[in-house]
């Protein structure tokens, strides 16, 4: 681990800092130092999106208006990790994604699957996605990461304890910051050791995911400190049901309770951001930003506005 990313603000603001995504996850607006990671599930149950119109060619033109949205890249999902989920079988989940994934590709974004399946993974790179996004940071299938090694792809690793099923009753921590942090750098060695490159490695706190309420908060809270693992940090927070106790009881009513996390995670230094809404999300980042950068230039604009 190292310390010496642990300025939130600066790891993206310094113009000649090297950006450590910009192999992975090139920018499309080069004035946007977030990226913005748009959810594309294909499944009947997914928590907010989920049951939408099942076909292909429905989901392909939702992935088209999330990349004219301004979205970075799509992240694919064909298995739902809410929790309580049922788990998807391989064929069904390759089923639900291959065709969407071959749909998707033309719109000239990387693509980012989501799953915990190594034959899965396999098929998803093969077919063309450049990463995988993996809930579990290699505890289901550790083969992901001889998978992601072998095709050169990007790994997104995820803390979670449990499954779906389980998870909800493991929310039992001293120090969740501290706990996640652990699990990350020890899946990330996991991941090196197997191959995956250095540069294409991504670490996610995992809100929702085996964490209470007051859990998710304080990882909001505390982001910077996941600075110290020396990644790049993926924020998952849109719609989620920690959000309620603030918001609507129904994803649907959630948008305004989520754009304040996003802005937490910019300052917090999130480099992406897993996001439902991409239009809301991207002038909720780009504010951000602009304030944060209006920090630190030296020439401010003097030109009175209300
Ligand atoms: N959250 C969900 C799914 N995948 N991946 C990462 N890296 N981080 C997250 O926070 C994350 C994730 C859950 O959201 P969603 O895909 O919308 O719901 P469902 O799992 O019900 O399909």
């Amino acid at each position: 681990m190292t310390d010496d990313r642990l300025d939130p603000v600066g790891h993206w603001t310094d113009p000649t800092a090297p950006d450590p995504l910009a192999e992975l996850l090139p920018r499309r607006d080069p004035g946007r130092a977030t990226r913005l990671l748009g959810v594309l599930n294909l499944t009947p149950d997914s928590f907010h999106d989920g049951g939408l119109d099942p076909t292909a060619l429905a989901s392909i033109e939702r992935a088209r208006l999330l990349v004219e949205e301004g979205a970075d890249a799509l992240d694919l999902g064909g298995e739902s990790t809410r929790p309580d989920a049922k788990p998807v079988p391989a064929a069904e989940e390759l089923a639900r994604v291959l065709p969407v994934l071959h749909g998707v590709l033309p719109l000239g974004v990387p693509i980012s699957v989501d799953t915990m399946k190594a034959p899965v993974a396999a098929a998803a790179l093969e077919a063309g996605a450049t990463w995988i996004n993996d809930v579990t940071g290699l505890q289901h299938d550790p083969e992901i990461a001889d998978v992601c090694a072998a095709a050169g792809a990007g790994l997104v690793l995820m803390h979670m304890r449990g499954t779906p099923r389980t998870m909800k009753n493991l929310t039992d921590y001293d120090d969740v910051v501290e706990e996640t942090i652990r699990f990350l750098d020890h899946a990330v060695d996991r991941a090196v050791r197997a191959g995956v490159r250095d540069d294409r490695i991504v670490v996610d706190p995992g809100l929702g995911f085996a964490k209470s309420a007051d859990h998710n908060l304080e990882i909001l809270r505390r982001l910077p400190e996941y600075l110290r693992l020396g990644r790049p940090i993926l924020v998952g927070a849109s719609r989620k049901s920690f959000l309620a106790r603030y918001d609507g009881q129904d994803s649907e009513d959630r948008l305004e309770g989520t754009l304040a996390t996003t802005v937490l995670a910019v300052i917090g230094g999130a480099s992406i951001l897993r996001v439902h809404d991409v239009a809301a999300n991207r002038k909720s980042v780009e504010v951000t930003e602009a304030v944060l950068r209006a920090r630190l230039t030296p020439r401010v604009s003097t030109e009175a506005t209300c």
